[in-house]
C-alpha cells in the first residue's frame, strides 16, 4: 500500500509548541489548497471515493480519526493522532475516514485545486481503475488471444479473419522487429482480460485498435482507459492522427469512440466498417 506517516518536527518552548509545514522542502507537492474538517460525530463514515490525480498531506492538529486506505488489493487502517504526524498520500487509493473524536480536526494540504471530476466516489469503478495494468504482450497473452480471437462475439466484432495457430506465432516472432506496431495485454488482478494498440504506425498517425476479450469485464470503463493508453502513446511519438475502423453493428464501441473525440470520415467509411479519425 503506497502511502507514508510523515513525522513534522516539533518546535516547542515553554510557551508551547509549534509545527511550521514548509511548501516544495517538507511537503512533496506545491500545496494548492488547504481544508479542514471539525465537528464531525465519531461513527459517521466521510471520504468513500478515490482521487485519480489529487496527492494530500492529511494532520489530525487536535483528536483523533481513523483513516481506511484501500489500494484495490488490501485495506489498512491508519489511527492519527499526533498533531504533527502527516499522512501521505497519492492518487489512486480509496479512503474512508470515521471514529471522530469529539474534539478532531482533520485538515489537508492538497496538491490541486478542488475539481469534481477528479474525485471517483463508485467503489466497483475505482477498484477496476485501480487495478488495472497496461503489461508487455507475452506468450500468456498470445494463448489468450487465440482464444479470444476464436470466439463469438469477439471475433465478429474485432472483424477478424481466420487464421492458424501457425500464422499466429510467426506473427508474434515478428512483433519485437516490427516497428509499425505497438501491443499491450491489459490485466486486472493479474488476470488477461483484453489487448490494445497501435499498428500501420507511420510518421504522423497510426491505426489503434483494442478489445476486451474477457466479457464480464465489459461496461465497466476500461476501454476509456485503453484509449487513453493508446493516446499518449500517440503523443510521446509526436502523432498527428489517430484513426480506427469499427463495425456499423458495434454500438458499444461505437458511443465509446465518439465519446472519446473520434468522429466518423464518410469518405473512408464502408458499408460494413465506419472508419473514424481523432486529431491530436
Ligand atoms: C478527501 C477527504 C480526506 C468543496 O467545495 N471544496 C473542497 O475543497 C472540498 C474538500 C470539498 N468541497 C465540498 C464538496 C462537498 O459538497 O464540500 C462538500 C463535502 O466534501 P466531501 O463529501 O468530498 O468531504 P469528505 O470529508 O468526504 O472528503 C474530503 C475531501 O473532499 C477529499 O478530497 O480526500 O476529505
Amino acid at each position: 500500500m503506497e502511502y507514508e506517516l510523515i513525522d513534522f518536527k516539533v518546535r516547542g518552548d515553554e510557551r508551547g509548541s509549534l509545527v511550521a509545514l514548509e511548501g516544495s522542502s517538507e511537503i512533496p507537492f506545491e500545496i494548492k489548497r488547504v481544508y479542514y474538517i471539525y465537528g464531525t460525530k465519531r461513527e459517521v463514515i466521510r471520504g468513500r471515493h478515490s482521487h485519480r490525480k489529487l496527492q494530500q498531506v492529511i494532520f489530525c492538529p487536535q483528536g483523533s480519526c481513523d483513516f481506511i486506505l484501500d489500494d484495490g488489493k488490501e485495506r489498512q487502517t491508519i489511527h492519527l493522532n499526533r498533531p504533527n504526524c502527516g499522512l501521505y498520500i497519492k492518487s489512486n487509493i480509496w479512503r474512508e475516514f470515521t471514529n471522530f473524536s469529539e474534539d478532531c480536526v482533520v485538515m489537508v494540504l492538497a496538491s490541486e485545486h478542488y475539481d469534481e471530476a477528479d474525485y471517483i466516489r463508485d467503489y466497483e469503478k475505482f477498484k477496476q481503475e485501480a487495478t488495472v495494468e497496461f503489461v508487455a504482450f507475452d506468450k500468456e497473452f498470445l494463448e489468450a488471444s487465440w482464444k479470444w480471437l476464436n470466439m463469438e462475439p469477439i471475433k465478429l466484432l474485432t472483424n477478424t479473419p481466420n487464421f492458424t495457430k501457425q500464422q499466429q506465432i510467426e506473427w508474434y516472432n515478428n512483433l519485437k522487429k516490427n516497428k509499425s506496431y505497438f501491443i499491450q495485454g491489459i490485466k486486472i488482478l493479474n488476470q488477461p482480460i483484453g489487448v490494445y494498440g497501435l499498428k500501420n504506425i507511420k510518421h504522423d498517425e497510426a491505426e489503434y485498435f483494442g478489445y476486451i476479450g474477457e466479457i464480464s469485464f465489459w461496461g465497466k470503463g476500461i476501454g476509456k482507459l485503453m484509449l487513453q493508453k493508446a493516446y499518449k502513446e500517440a503523443q510521446k511519438r509526436n502523432l498527428k492522427k489517430l484513426y480506427l475502423t469499427v463495425l456499423h453493428s458495434n454500438q458499444r464501441a461505437l458511443s465509446l469512440y465518439s465519446h472519446f473525440g473520434f468522429k466518423e470520415n464518410k469518405k473512408k467509411s464502408t458499408n460494413k466498417l465506419l472508419f473514424m479519425e481523432l486529431f491530436l
